[in-house]
């Protein structure tokens, strides 16, 4: 939290329009949960992927040419998730939520939205905590860590692997629905921590700004997406969500 003094005029005239009928949707990414610890995908020092190729770890092919060293990388973030915890930013959504009706459409796969009381989210790259056979198609919750290597399905002993969205790999048909629609029907939409640039995540932007919501973004640094919004909120979200909780 700044203080009050410093908050942008814009952000406290948007903070006291919202009341009991104002929609909000939200689309968080990587960025928000940084302040838990989670290192980003594209951010600079501690990136994820500054340590290993996206290509060598989040695809497909990747998985079936070595699955014991992306089960490996998989493993490692469980960890650092089961060990740390939501922040600021997601219990300011959450409280949000109190005043008025609030969808998150997350792209990340911690599930801290929801540990923080979120209510209605969508996990538009799925989540760290369930596992799905790559044979029968099988999903179960897992949330041992570490788990053992490699895990298999007990129903047809297949590979199972993350239940996650892997680049070339489509979006669940109902979680892309309901995105959408809370993208093209909402009063206001907050970008929060995304680099704004993986698809068809990013076009939830675009929907929100076309069907008239207000877009505020919160984030360290401009994104892909920064051009759409209407006010642009500098720093961390841990410290600036906060602020438009009225
Ligand atoms: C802070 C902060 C603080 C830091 N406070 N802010 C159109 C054009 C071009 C390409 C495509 C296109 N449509 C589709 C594509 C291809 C592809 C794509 O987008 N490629 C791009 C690289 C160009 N998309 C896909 O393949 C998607 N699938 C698809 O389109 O399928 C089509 C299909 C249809 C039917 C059948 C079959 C196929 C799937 C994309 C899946 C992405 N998956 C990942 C991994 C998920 C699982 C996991 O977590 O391991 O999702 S990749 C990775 O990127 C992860 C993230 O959710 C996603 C987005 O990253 P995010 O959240 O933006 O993080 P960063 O690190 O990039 O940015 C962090 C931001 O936070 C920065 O801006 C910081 O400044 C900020 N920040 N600290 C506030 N404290
Ligand atoms: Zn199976």
């Amino acid at each position: 939290m700044v203080p009050e003094d410093s908050i942008p005029a814009e952000l406290k005239s948007i903070r006291s329009s919202i009341n009991g009928n104002t929609r909000i949707t939200v689309l968080t990414g990587a960025g928000i949960s940084a302040a838990s610890g989670i290192p980003t995908f594209r951010g600079a020092q501690d990136s994820l992927w500054s340590q290993y190729r996206p290509e060598e770890l989040a695809t497909p092919q990747a998985f079936y040419s070595d699955p014991e060293l992306v089960w490996r990388w998989y493993d490692w973030r469980r960890g650092l998730i089961a060990d740390s915890q939501f922040n600021a930013a997601h219990q300011a959504l959450a409280d949000l939520e109190k005043i008025c009706p609030v969808v998150i459409v997350t792209q990340n796969v911690d599930g801290y939205h929801q540990d923080a009381g979120s209510t209605t989210v969508h996990e538009f790259h799925g989540s760290i905590w369930r596992v799905r056979c790559s044979d029968c198609g099988h999903e179960r919750l897992e949330k041992s860590v570490p788990l053992a290597l490699l895990p298999t399905c007990a129903g047809c002993g297949g590979l199972e692997r993350p239940g996650v969205v892997w680049f070339g790999e489509g979006i669940d048909p109902v979680v892309m629905r309901d995105s959408f629609a809370a993208a093209g029907d909402c009063d206001l939409f907050l970008v929060v921590g995304t680099a704004g640039a993986v698809f068809p995540a990013a076009n939830l932007v675009d929907t929100a700004k076309n069907a008239g919501a207000k877009v505020v973004e919160f984030n360290l640094e401009r994104s892909g997406v920064s051009h759409l919004a209407d006010l642009f909120v500098p720093g961390s979200a841990a410290d600036t969500l906060v602020d438009l909780v009225p």
